[in-house]
C-alpha cells in the first residue's frame, strides 16, 4: 500500500456569510472587538465586491486540486488534504487534530502565501506544530516559494496579457507596481526577511518579462495606530505619476495568491480610483487561483520538501 501523508494547505480564511464577519475580524484583531464604525467600514468593502469574499470557494478548490495534482505527479505517496485556517473555522488546529483522528502521523504543510513573515507563514507553521506537537503528529512545513520558478513563470505570462492591450506609446509610459501585504514596521526590526523576498519576487519578474519600469509597493495596511510598512499602493500611484509621468500602472499583487478583498477592493476600487482621478489606466493580471501552471507549481514545492529528508 502506498504511504499515508497529510496535506496541511494553510490559508487566511474570509467570512463565510454576513454574521461571521464580527468574530472574523475579532480574532483577526486578537481578540479585541472592533467598534461598530470599524465593523461597518469593513462591511461596506465586503458589500462593494458582492456581499462576501469569493475567498473559501477558491481556498477549497486550491486545496482539491494541489492535493489531485501530488497524486497525479507521484506514485509512492498519497497525499490527503486537509484545509486549515488562519482566522476561521475549520482552523488550523482543528487540521490538525482531524488529520489524528484519521491516523495521520506524518505531513508536509504549505501556506497559500508566497513571502515568509512572522507575522504570516511562522504563525501558521507554529501553530500547527504546536498541535501537531500534542498528537505525536510530525509535520514538515514549506516556508516560502516566492522565487519557485513556475510562480514566476506564471506572473510573467499573465503580466504579458495585459502589456500585450497596450501600444508601444502606452508601453514607454507604464509602470509595473509589484506588491504585498504591508506589515507593522516594527517586524523589520527582527530583520523579518519579508521584505527582501518581495524585492526578489519583482527583480525574477523583471528579469523574465524584460520590463525595467517597476517599483516596489505595499497595500492593504491595517487599521491600527502602528506606522507600516510603505509606500502604499495608492500613495505610490500618484508619486509615480507627478514625479515620473506614467500613465498606464500595471499592478501585480504577487504576495496574494487568490481573487479577495484585499485585491477586488483594494486594488480593483481603491487603485482604480486613483488612476481615474489622475487620468491613468488600469491593469491588474489575473490571480493564480487555480491555474494549472499555480498549480503545477505549489505541487512541486511540496515534492520537493518531502524529498528533503529521504
Ligand atoms: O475575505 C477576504 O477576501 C480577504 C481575506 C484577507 C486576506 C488577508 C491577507 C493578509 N493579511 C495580513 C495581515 C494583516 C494584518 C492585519 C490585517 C487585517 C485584516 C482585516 C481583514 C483582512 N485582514 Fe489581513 N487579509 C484579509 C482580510 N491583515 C478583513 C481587518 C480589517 C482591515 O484592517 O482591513 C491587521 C490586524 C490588526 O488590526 O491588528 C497584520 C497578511 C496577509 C497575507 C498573507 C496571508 O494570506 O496570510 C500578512 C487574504
Amino acid at each position: 500500500a502506498k504511504k499515508q501523508m497529510g496535506l496541511l494547505v494553510m490559508a487566511y480564511g474570509t467570512p463565510y456569510k454576513e454574521e461571521d464577519l464580527e468574530r472574523y475580524y475579532t480574532h483577526i484583531r486578537r481578540g479585541r472587538k472592533p467598534s461598530d464604525e470599524m465593523l461597518q467600514d469593513l462591511r461596506d468593502r465586503y458589500d462593494a465586491i458582492g456581499g462576501i469574499s469569493p475567498l473559501a470557494r477558491i481556498t477549497e478548490d486550491q486545496g482539491k486540486a494541489l492535493e489531485k495534482e501530488l497524486n497525479k505527479l507521484q506514485n509512492e505517496v498519497e497525499f490527503k488534504l486537509y484545509l486549515g485556517l488562519k482566522h476561521i473555522e475549520p482552523f488550523v488546529e482543528d487540521a490538525v487534530e482531524a488529520m489524528e483522528k484519521d491516523g495521520i502521523i506524518e505531513a508536509v504543510s504549505i501556506v497559500l502565501a508566497p513571502h515568509y513573515s512572522t507575522y504570516s507563514v511562522k504563525s501558521y507553521n507554529g501553530r500547527a506544530q504546536e498541535e501537531a506537537d500534542k498528537h505525536g503528529i510530525t509535520i514538515r512545513s514549506v516556508e516560502s516559494w516566492y522565487d519557485a520558478p513556475g510562480f514566476i513563470d506564471y506572473w510573467k505570462e499573465k503580466i504579458n496579457e495585459e502589456y500585450a492591450k497596450m501600444s508601444e506609446e502606452e508601453k514607454q509610459k507604464a509602470c509595473l507596481i509589484v506588491s504585498a501585504h504591508s506589515l507593522p514596521m516594527k517586524i523589520l526590526e527582527g530583520g523579518d526577511p519579508y521584505p527582501d523576498q518581495l524585492k526578489k519576487t519583482a527583480e525574477l519578474i523583471s528579469d523574465a518579462t524584460g520590463i525595467t519600469q517597476y517599483e516596489i509597493g505595499w497595500q492593504s495596511e491595517g487599521n491600527t495606530p502602528d506606522p507600516w510598512i510603505g509606500p502604499d499602493v495608492q500613495d505610490l500611484t500618484s508619486e509615480l505619476y507627478n514625479e515620473k509621468g506614467y500613465t498606464s500602472f500595471v499592478y501585480a499583487p504577487v504576495g496574494f495568491v487568490s481573487d479577495h478583498l484585499e485585491v477586488l477592493y483594494d486594488n480593483d476600487y481603491e487603485c482604480k480610483v486613483v488612476c481615474d482621478e489622475i487620468g491613468a489606466n488600469y491593469y491588474r493580471p489575473e490571480m493564480p487561483n487555480t491555474h494549472p501552471k499555480f498549480i503545477r507549481t505549489l505541487a512541486n514545492v511540496v515534492l520537493d520538501k518531502v524529498k528533503e529528508q529521504g
